[in-house]
């Protein structure tokens, strides 16, 4: 049983919140986060959700924005022609170059830090060139919780739940923009979850819709810049309060639509200091990633699953993921699918 929030224990220097230790075995030091509550006996309960033998994928293409946001790269993708390389016979290769956040994507535990502390996830600590330096000693890595470690517990497999927010507003007639600060509080999560009659359950992927990139992918180019440029984004309201109720549910991990899960611009939170109107500011990002060992997923591709969801009267269903088998890997794209 997994304490609440207010029952955390404290860790000196840090503020409230932190899970740290709670999932050390052995004396190491834990790198899986709340992925550790994904036990075969929850994987079991999640497999029986696959009923119909319908899948879905959660996927958005990866060059699907042009320019993303936050200076990242975007896809470069190239063909090759076996014609035109030493190879000299008919067919193709390709070769693929993009920042791992251009798109779907999931954020490991070391990709966003605690700011004041510059501490990642059960005190993770160190420099980028200590993560990705001698790649043939993995051993090195083993004290960050990147995406790599989740190969070595079989990848990603629970039970998905969709809180379709959309959907919601739609019938609720509540109007917004998903590229204006709108924020989704955990009460109105409470709401939708009660509107759609589904029961949140511990180690639950929990997935919430707002239809972002929905509306990004149907602009064109010229029109996506100025909707990223506004630097506001529809997401989960960053509170510590929010950050609360998330932590008491005890999800496996999280996922969404929206750019930074959380809405944007971040508002520095009370427990938090913060410089007020940076990135730094991020609140869920740093209690998610940093204290809880939540991973955050981010820019999934959800109108087919929420039809399938609409269509079944049912939002929970088997989830799957597997992020790249990469080195030292900080993102990824999920290659996430939702079984019915
Ligand atoms: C940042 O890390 C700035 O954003 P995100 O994880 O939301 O892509």
């Amino acid at each position: 049983k997994l304490p609440d929030f207010d029952s955390l224990p404290a860790v000196e220097g840090m503020p409230k919140g932190c899970a740290w230790g709670l999932f050390d075995k052995d004396g190491k030091k834990d790198v899986y986060g709340c992925f550790n509550l994904l036990t075969p006996d929850v994987v079991k309960a999640a497999i029986a959700e696959a009923k119909e033998g319908v899948s879905v994928s959660l996927n958005w293409p990866i060059g699907a924005i042009k320019t993303p946001g936050f200076g990242r790269k975007g896809l470069v993708h190239k063909v090759i022609d076996f014609n035109d390389s030493p190879l000299q016979v008919h067919g193709f290769d390709d070769e693929l170059e993009f920042n791992t956040q251009c798109s779907s994507q999931w954020d490991s535990l070391c990709h966003f830090k605690h700011q004041d502390s510059a501490l990642g996830y059960n005190g993770a600590k160190g420099s980028v060139k200590e993560l990705t330096q001698d790649f043939g000693d993995v051993d090195k890595t083993k004290k960050f919780p990147t995406l790599e470690h989740l190969h070595e517990r079989g990848g990603i497999v629970g039970r998905g739940v969709l809180l379709d927010y959309r959907a919601y507003a739609e019938a609720k007639g509540i109007k917004y923009s998903c590229f204006d600060n709108h924020a989704i509080t955990t009460s109105v999560l409470d709401d939708v979850a009660k509107h759609q009659g589904t029961e949140l359950k511990q180690g639950d992927i929990l997935i919430i819709r707002s239809g972002f990139t929905e509306d990004l992918g149907a602009a064109g180019e010229e029109e996506q810049a100025q909707m990223l440029g506004t630097h506001k984004a529809v997401g989960v309201e960053g509170t510590g309060e929010a950050a609360k109720w998330f932590w008491n549910h005890h999800f496996a991990a999280v996922a969404g639509d929206t750019i930074a899960f959380e809405v944007l611009p971040a508002v520095p939170a009370k427990e938090l200091s913060g410089k007020g109107g940076t990135i730094g500011d991020l609140v869920l990002h740093q209690y998610f990633l940093s204290f809880f060992g939540l991973n955050i997923g981010e820019l999934w591709y959800l109108k087919g699953l929420a039809d399938q969801c609409a269509k079944l009267k049912r939002y929970s269903f088997l989830l799957t993921s597997v992020p790249l088998h990469v080195h030292g890997a900080i993102g990824s794209p999920p290659n996430a699918l939702a079984i019915f």
